[in-house]
């Protein structure tokens, strides 16, 4: 008996959920996006290149006033849209549906289940590369890795094959809190600093007051991430941030990008949730502090 392959709907189709989009629908599987209401084709082309390979693939579109209802679903939206987009397909949402957040930052998945308690969400977080050329049109920068998991569950469900499939590398990550951790500690490094001093990641590792920098607030992260109870991330982390700094040192992090295209960053979900996690235990943390409130005096 063969089972029946969910159909996926993706809700933010920028450069990730692109890139995530493509991949999936190249090996088959069912998947929609969801656009705008007042989007008018049934399909949008999905182009990726990738090491001067193009390659497209057709999606179908749905908006939020159709009728489908659904199963699976894919968030991969700025992290302070997540609620709104949510509400705007809730009530084709049922009461089991699935819902995987591949969202930048901490926090998401705790206010989701606490307005849609229904919901059997999933996070995970990715290490790929990609930015927008033009709407639905990327350049896939570097491969890496996506790590999936629910807090308390050992075993993938059985959906998770077809995204081991389809994306290169997929994991199943039975602490998939720490993975989440670990990529928003790092995040409060290099993100901040390289939006406000306008540099690539690899200046982190380069300029000396920006090494500086780099050391007291990772010794703020660290004293923050052990009172969290990750001892074993807060241990590694110095060495961590040197490795990230190294393998992306020609990036341009997505603070920076969201800067220099005059967007809201997503600073409250990354160095937000590590100050609300700080004051939880009491611990003092000025640089992080005066680092958000650099970045939110810099946005509109
Ligand atoms: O995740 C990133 C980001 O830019 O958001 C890093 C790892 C810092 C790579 O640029």
């Amino acid at each position: 008996m063969t089972t029946q392959q969910p159909h996926w709907h993706l809700l933010g189709a920028g450069a990730i959920g692109c890139l995530y989009a493509g991949h999936l629908r190249s090996s088959g599987c069912d998947i929609s996006l969801i656009m705008r209401e007042g989007t008018s084709p049934a399909s949008l082309p999905i182009i990726t290149e990738h090491g001067g390979i193009r390659s497209e693939q057709h999606v179908p579109v749905v908006t939020p006033n159709s009728h489908a209802p659904i199963s699976h679903l894919v968030i991969t939206t700025k992290a302070y849209d997540v609620s709104e987009a949510v509400a705007s397909i809730a009530h084709l949402l049922s009461e089991d549906s699935v819902v995987v957040l591949l969202v930048n930052g901490m926090g998401l998945a705790e206010q989701l289940a606490a307005d849609w308690p229904h919901l059997n969400i999933f996070c995970g977080t990715t290490t790929e590369g990609a930015y927008c050329l033009a709407p639905q049109h990327i350049q896939h920068t570097g491969r890496g890795k996506t790590r999936i998991g629910k807090q308390g569950e050992k075993k993938p469900p059985p959906w998770f094959e077809q995204w081991s499939d389809a994306i290169d590398t997929c994991l199943w990550d039975s602490d998939i809190e720490a993975a989440l951790w670990s990529k928003m500690a790092i995040n409060c490094i290099i993100n901040p600093l390289t939006a406000l001093h306008n540099c690539a990641n690899g200046e982190l590792s380069q300029d000396p007051e920006l090494i500086t920098q780099v050391t007291t607030l990772c010794g703020e992260v660290c004293k923050i991430t052990r009172a969290a109870g990750f001892t074993a991330i807060a241990a590694a982390l110095p060495q961590l941030i040197a490795g990230v700094i190294a393998a992306t040192a020609n990036n341009r992090s997505s603070m920076l990008q969201d800067v220099e295209n005059g967007r809201r960053t997503e600073i409250d979900y990354i160095t937000g949730f590590l100050l609300q996690v700080a004051d939880q235990h009491g611990i003092d943390a000025p640089h992080n502090r005066a680092l958000l409130k650099s970045i939110k005096s810099h946005q509109c």
